[in-house]
């Protein structure tokens, strides 16, 4: 049976956030529908004080009690930090489950995480956010099957964890976790032996990552209008409009305010980011918040020690260009065209993708430095070399050798030594 939400977006006009109340709360919404749950009422909540106890004060919390009861809610989100003492409060006043942005997020990245190395990282996040939830009365955990289980429900075992239980388990999971990342680690190495540059896709959760990757490489993964729809990297080869192939990878999606267990816990998950030779900023251009939701992917790239990267200016994709009116469109397609950095696309109907891919293109060959060789006529290895491991620019073919002009990626400048000339 379907549980049923409200969710609160608390939120000060004191301190005023570069982000819209409204829109906030959308993505609370978003984000509460992306695990399944009903959501009955929403609304921004003014506070002019936070409560150490309640978080919220007693009017309103009267107030919401009101339609809690009368919804028969089954879970109220607090989209914001509580302690455990606020939670707790706030439970017994509503007589309800209430969970904050930590729980609602580690609840979808519970539900949504596929590989071993998934599964195990958020049970890890789980477990560190729960230890920190041990300080007062939260002797209890509810856990469940699928989810992280905050949500309780049928079928779940109540299990009592102590912080001593907890740590064994941490201890357990952080081998196992190990164990995981070592055989990982091997299949990375197995695929830096495939000669093709790494292309990453990033970008704040929605922005259309997974739309994206599918039209390029024509995979189907799993994309669809729920926030976290990927947590695993996804990757496929792709040809460039050169004939050079790379290798494409779709991550997980960025999120404000990540909480900190989680950042340290999925940082695995982008560790195909740091391999990668270029890295593609997919932003919902449609989006109110798209210059904010920017700043946050940035930040985090730059924590994972990608600022460099960063600074230097990333591609761009400014994608769902087909939701903005024409006028805006013609704005941001005009704009965009004195940028080598930005490309309006749309993922959904391919508009803008050769451009993006022949931006990918001048970007990897940018670094290559330009050679000539002159490979025997009967050298058919050195030829397929040239191919393979350059762009070639020019080809002339005489009696007993080919000439040719060739782009090369510094780091492949040896393979032909043997074949130079000038
Ligand atoms: N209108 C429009 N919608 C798009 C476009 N690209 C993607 N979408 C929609 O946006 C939603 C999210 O797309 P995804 O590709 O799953 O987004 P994502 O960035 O992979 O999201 P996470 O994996 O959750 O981080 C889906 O409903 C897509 O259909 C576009 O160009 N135009
Ligand atoms: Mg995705």
């Amino acid at each position: 049976m379907t549980q049923t939400a409200v969710v609160l977006l608390p939120y000060s006009k004191n301190t005023p956030d570069l982000r819209d109340p409204e829109a906030r709360l959308d993505e609370a919404v978003s984000l509460t529908k992306a695990i399944d749950l009903n959501v009955v009422h929403n609304e921004c909540v003014s506070v002019r004080e936070i409560k150490a106890g309640t978080y919220l004060g007693q009017g309103t919390i009267d107030r919401l009690a009101d339609i809690i009861e009368s919804e028969k809610v089954d879970v109220v989100i607090m989209a914001c930090h509580l302690s455990p003492l606020q939670q707790r409060n706030l439970e017994k006043a509503w007589n309800t489950k209430v969970i904050d942005k930590t729980a609602l997020i580690l609840e979808i990245f519970g539900q949504r995480a596929r590989t071993k190395e998934g599964v195990l990282q958020v049970e890890l996040a789980h477990l560190t956010y729960a230890r920190s939830r041990l300080v007062r009365s939260w002797t209890h955990l509810e856990r469940q099957r699928g989810g992280a289980g905050f949500l309780g429900g049928p079928g779940e075992t109540q299990i009592e964890l102590d912080r001593r239980l907890i740590d064994e388990d941490i201890v357990k999971i952080k081998k196992e976790l190990a164990e995981v990342k070592k055989t990982r680690e091997l299949h990375r190495k197995a695929r830096k032996r495939v000669p093709y540059p790494i292309v990453a896709l990033v970008g704040y959760t929605n922005a259309g990552k997974s739309t994206l990757f599918n039209r390029l490489t024509r995979a189907d993964v799993f994309a669809k209008d729920l926030l976290f729809a990927t947590l695993d990297p996804t990757m496929r080869q792709v040809r460039l409009p050169n004939g050079q192939n790379i290798i494409l990878s779709d991550t997980v999606g960025f999120i404000s305010d990540l909480p900190t267990e989680l950042v340290m816990a999925f940082r695995a998950t982008l560790e195909e980011v740091l391999e990668a030779d270029i890295i593609v900023h997919v932003r919902d251009y449609s989006h109110p918040d798209t210059e904010a939701q920017k700043q946050d992917v940035e930040s985090v790239l730059c924590d994972l020690g990608l600022s460099e990267t960063v600074e230097n200016g990333m591609l761009e994709a400014l994608n769902k260009i087909d939701m903005l009116s024409s006028d805006d469109k013609k704005c941001v397609v005009e704009k965009s065209s004195r940028h080598t950095t930005k490309w309006p696309i749309c993922a959904k109907t391919g508009e803008g993708l050769d451009d993006l891919l022949l931006a990918i293109q001048n970007r990897l060959t940018a670094g290559y430095k330009k050679i000539d060789i002159k490979i025997p006529i009967a050298d058919g290895k050195g030829v397929a070399l040239a191919y393979r491991k350059g762009q070639v620019v020019s080809r002339v073919d005489r009696n007993t050798f080919i000439k040719m002009s060739l782009l090369v990626n510094p780091m492949d400048l040896a393979l032909f030594d043997t074949y130079r000339v000038g």
